[in-house]
């Protein structure tokens, strides 16, 4: 007998073992998803006991870039509108079993005299410069000398980031470095240069992870 659509459609309808194997495969495959669901946030709960915590600090002038930075580092995507950063804000970002609290103070003139309130127990300086700013590379480098002179950031390593490489004239990161008075070569300080952008549309994520893998090296999970 020839086998009609219609004829199979009813079958597989009203066939009761269908329905039981179909009653019994979306059972087995919803508590097939909680287990996996439980067990993810088991482990993430675990992870977060057991991370290793650390202290960055994110500094550099006003529009340079702190917060984009921030955002991209958080979550990789494109970063939305940003409103300038009054007072500070903190996120907490996992890499790699290492819980890094990131810690980004506003950088406007009235607000940078706050900045040392920020030191105590920073393992990590991330002075970010806006890279096409040349006029204020005078007014970064006073500011970063300040901080660097301070007994609480002593043998803390640096990170310069040259921000806003995207834009026609701007400063690579070892000119940015020697207007900063910054020496690549300190040997009571590690300092790193990353040149990245960080725009609402693009960001150079290689240069954002390259940054994340050498937090990865400073502070290897075990
Ligand atoms: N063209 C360009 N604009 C950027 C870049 N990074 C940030 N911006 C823009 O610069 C402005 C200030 O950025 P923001 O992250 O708030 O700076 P912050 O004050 O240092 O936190 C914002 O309008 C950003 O969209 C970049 O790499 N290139
Ligand atoms: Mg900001």
């Amino acid at each position: 007998m020839a086998l009609s659509w219609e004829t199979l459609a009813k079958d597989i309808v009203f066939n009761k073992k269908t329905w039981l194997a179909l009653g019994v495969a979306s059972f087995a495959g919803s508590a097939l998803y909680v287990a996996y669901r439980l067990h993810e946030i088991a482990k993430r709960q675990r992870m977060l006991r057991e991370a290793p915590e650390k202290r960055v600090l994110v500094l550099g002038l006003d529009g340079a870039g702190k917060s984009s930075l921030l955002q991209h580092m958080n979550s990789g995507d494109s970063a939305s509108a940003l409103q300038p950063t009054n007072g500070f804000s903190v996120i907490s970002i996992q890499n790699e079993g290492v819980a890094l609290n990131i810690w980004e103070v506003g950088g406007a003139e009235g607000v940078r005299s706050y900045w040392e309130n920020f030191l105590q127990g920073t393992e990590l300086l991330i002075f970010v410069v806006d890279s096409i700013d040349e006029d204020r590379f005078t007014v970064a480098k006073e500011e970063l000398t300040k901080l660097l002179a301070d007994q609480r950031l002593k043998g803390v390593p640096l990170v310069v980031v040259a921000n806003k490489q995207d834009q026609a004239g701007a400063k690579q990161g070892s000119e940015i470095c020697k207007a900063l008075g910054v020496e690549p070569d300190w040997n009571d300080r590690d300092v790193y240069i990353i040149e990245t952008h960080t725009s609402e549309n693009s960001a150079s994520l290689e240069e954002i992870e390259r940054l994340k893998n050498m937090m990865r090296t400073l502070w290897p999970k075990d």
